[in-house]
C-alpha cells in the first residue's frame, strides 16, 4: 500500500513523494516578471513531489491581477529561467500554471485600458486585486467584460500554446491549464457565465469546446505527459455556478480521459473552503470513474483543505497525488511537517497578495 511519502508517476514527471504545491497567487512580480525572490521561494518548497506555480498569465489580454507573472515576453521567460533552474539545483520539479482569468479583470490591467474578455457579457460579482504606488494591495470590483467574437477563440487558443512553448523555454517540467475557479475555461464551461448561441454555448459539448481546443493545443506543443489540468466542479470562487455540473464534468473527463494528460487536479467544494455545499452536490468517485472508465490514466490530484489525516485516507482510497495550497505559504518544509505530524507555522494574510520577502520567503523550517 503506497503512501503520501512514496514516489510516483505522473506522465514525464517522476516524483519523490506525492505531496504537491498548489498554485498561489503571491502577487510579487511587477511588470509581470518574476523576481529573485520568487526563485528563493519555489527552491525553499522543493522537497514537494511537485511545484505547482502560481497563475501565469499567457498574454496580457488574460491579466487580471496586479503583479501576477506572465510567461509571453522575453524577460517573463528569463525571470522564470531562475526559478525553475533554482527548484531543480534544490532536487524538485516545477510545472506552470497556464492562466486566462477571462472576465476576472479591470480594465486597469488590460491593454489599451479595455474591457476584459469573456464568454458572455455578464459581469463576475467578485473583487480582484489593484496594488497602489505605496505598494498596498486593495480589492476591488471587477469590470464588466465584452463577449468574445467567434474569431477571436482561435488567437487565445495559440496564445495557451506559444505560453506552452514558453514555459519548456523556461526550464519548466510540465504545465497545468487552469480550467478552475472561475476564469475563462471554467467561465467557457458553465451556463452561469456562458449564454453563447453559437459552437461554444448551449450543450456541454459546445461548452467544453474551447477547453479541449486549448489542451490539444498544448499537448501537441509540449506533451500529454507534460501536461496537467485544474478543475473546479462546483467552486462558488469569483461567481461561478452552472446549473448541472455533475454530466457536465463527466463529459469533460471522458474527453480528457484520451488526451494522456500527466495529472488531473481537482478541487473538491468552495477553493479554499467548505469542502461540502448543501446546494451543490457532486460526486468525485463518480466523476473519477468516468475518466478511468474512458481509460483515463493520469495520475489523480486532490485538493482542498486537506490535512494529514485526510491525505493519508485519500491515497489509501486511490487518490495519487494530494495537494496542499495555504499550509505551503507559511510552512517551507511542509513534507518534512506533515512526516512528523506537525507542528505547522501559521500564515500571514497580510502579506499573502504583494510585499515582498516578508511573509513570503521568511517562514522558518524545522531546526
Ligand atoms: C487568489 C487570489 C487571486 C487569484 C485562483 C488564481 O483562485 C487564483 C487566485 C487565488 O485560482
Amino acid at each position: 500500500m503506497s503512501t503520501l511519502f512514496d514516489p510516483t508517476q505522473a506522465g514525464a514527471l517522476s516524483l519523490a513523494n506525492r505531496i504537491v504545491m498548489a498554485p498561489l497567487t503571491r502577487n510579487r512580480s511587477p511588470n509581470a516578471v518574476p523576481q529573485a525572490i520568487t526563485a528563493t521561494y519555489y527552491a525553499q518548497r522543493a522537497t514537494a513531489g511537485l511545484l505547482i506555480s502560481e497563475g501565469t498569465a499567457i498574454s496580457h489580454q488574460a491579466q487580471g491581477y496586479a503583479d501576477v507573472p506572465g510567461l509571453y515576453a522575453p524577460e517573463q521567460v528569463e525571470g522564470w529561467r531562475a526559478v525553475t533552474a533554482a527548484v531543480h539545483a534544490a532536487g524538485g520539479k516545477i510545472v506552470t500554471q497556464l492562466w486566462h482569468v477571462g472576465r476576472v479583470s479591470h480594465t486597469s490591467l488590460q491593454p489599451g485600458q479595455g474591457a476584459p474578455v469573456g464568454p458572455s457579457a455578464i459581469t463576475a460579482q467578485t473583487k480582484t486585486v489593484l496594488i497602489d504606488a505605496n505598494g498596498t494591495p486593495s480589492f476591488v470590483p471587477t469590470s464588466e467584460p465584452r463577449a468574445l467574437a467567434l474569431d477571436e477563440l482561435p488567437g487565445i487558443v495559440a496564445d495557451y500554446r506559444r505560453a506552452a512553448r514558453a514555459a519548456m523555454d523556461a526550464g519548466f517540467d510540465g504545465v497545468e491549464i487552469h480550467a478552475a475557479n472561475g476564469y475563462l475555461l471554467d467561465q467557457f464551461l458553465k451556463t452561469g457565465a456562458n449564454h453563447r448561441t453559437d459552437a461554444y454555448g448551449g450543450s456541454i459539448e459546445n461548452r467544453a469546446r474551447l477547453l479541449l481546443e486549448v489542451v490539444d493545443a498544448v499537448c501537441s506543443e509540449i506533451g500529454g505527459d507534460r501536461t496537467g489540468i485544474r478543475l473546479s466542479p462546483v467552486t462558488p470562487a469569483n461567481g461561478i455556478v452552472d446549473a448541472d455540473p455533475q454530466p457536465l464534468f463527466e463529459h469533460v473527463l471522458r474527453q480528457l480521459a484520451s488526451r494522456r494528460l500527466a495529472f488531473v487536479h481537482v478541487i473538491e467544494g468552495s477553493t479554499g473552503g467548505p469542502r461540502e455545499l448543501a446546494d451543490r452536490p457532486f460526486d468525485y468517485a463518480a466523476a473519477k470513474a468516468a475518466y478511468r472508465d474512458a481509460g483515463g490514466q493520469g495520475a489523480w490530484m486532490v485538493n482542498n483543505g486537506y490535512t494529514r489525516e485526510m491525505a493519508d485516507a485519500a491515497v489509501s482510497a486511490g487518490a495519487d497525488l494530494v495537494s496542499f495550497g495555504r499550509p505551503f505559504i507559511a510552512n517551507p518544509d511542509l513534507v518534512e511537517r506533515l512526516r512528523r505530524n506537525g507542528p505547522y507555522n501559521e500564515g500571514n494574510r497580510a502579506t499573502y497578495y504583494g510585499g515582498g520577502e516578508a511573509g513570503y520567503t521568511d517562514y522558518p523550517a524545522l531546526g
